[in-house]
């Protein structure tokens, strides 16, 4: 399905190509829409379909844009949690994270531990980019951090590896922790990183200290902050409500690009 080769045979084609694919044709009740009006129905049919309209329509490693010094927002505003209500997570951020260690396992060869040392001594990347809550609201910041890729190199993914899963710090009222997850194009994404810092300052407690997740070509939610433990998945039916992030449980797309 994720085919870019056929570029050449005009966008829509290869979109209704792409649907008659998946047997979807017969589902529309399409017989007197145009085929722009049909398709704009599929689109929102299904977020399966959307998202791989997305995908062809930016292809897979289309990097999302990045902007200068000149351009950053003179205020940031956090959102969601600001401050874990964790014991552990509070007694690690009094010792400055010292004794904190992201875990990588699941689906994988040679699970890791890495310090807060250990991944600023890691190859880095820094991006200046904007991010768009689905609230409605923007900011440009500038992101230092370790590409996630190579993390995952490490590691190892098993072939049978679809998706990797953050499990964050933060529990919500209930006491139900945020969490979220990416696919394989994402995660390896070249500005897919684990930040570090944000602003050329140590990443601040509301933003998501000691390490957050950018994802830049989707909203906010999928940005993760206080970032614990990575899992590498076959499926994420059996984590969390299922559907593959804290807000995506409660209705939100899981593929949320912008
Ligand atoms: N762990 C965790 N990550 C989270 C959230 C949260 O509440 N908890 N909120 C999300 C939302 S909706 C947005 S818009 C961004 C906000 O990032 P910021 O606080 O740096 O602005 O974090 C996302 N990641
Ligand atoms: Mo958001």
């Amino acid at each position: 399905m994720r085919n870019h080769s056929g570029q050449g045979i005009g966008r829509r084609r290869l979109l209704v190509g792409m649907a008659q694919a998946a047997g979807l044709l017969f589902l529309t009740g399409c017989d007197n829409l145009s085929r722009s009006e049909w398709f704009t129905r599929l689109l929102g049919k299904t977020e399966i379909v959307t998202q791989r309209a997305q995908r062809l329509i930016s292809p897979k490693k289309a990097m999302a844009k990045e902007f200068i010094e000149a351009d950053l927002s003179p205020v940031f505003p956090p959102n969601g949690n600001r401050d874990p209500e964790n014991p552990d997570y509070q007694r690690m951020a009094n010792n400055g994270f010292a004794d904190w260690k992201l875990e990588v396992g699941g689906v994988v060869q040679q699970p890791m531990t890495f310090s807060l040392v250990e991944l600023r001594d890691l190859p880095s990347r820094t991006q200046i980019t904007r991010h768009d809550c689905v609230e409605g609201w923007s900011a440009i910041g500038k992101w230092k951090g370790a590409p996630l890729g190579q993390i995952l190199e490490r590691v190892q993914p098993l072939p049978s590896a679809r998706y990797v899963v953050f499990h964050c710090a933060d529990p919500d009222e209930d006491g139900t922790l945020y969490y979220e997850s990416l696919d394989f194009d994402d995660a390896f994404h070249p500005q897919t990183i684990l930040a570090y810092e944000m602003n050329d300052q140590a990443l601040p407690t509301a933003h998501g200290a000691p390490i957050r997740l950018r994802v830049e070509r989707q909203l906010g939610y999928k940005h993760a902050k206080y970032v614990m433990r990575i899992e590498v998945v076959e499926s994420f039916t059996s984590i969390g409500g299922g559907k593959g992030g804290y807000w995506e449980d409660q209705g939100y797309e899981w593929y949320a690009g912008i």
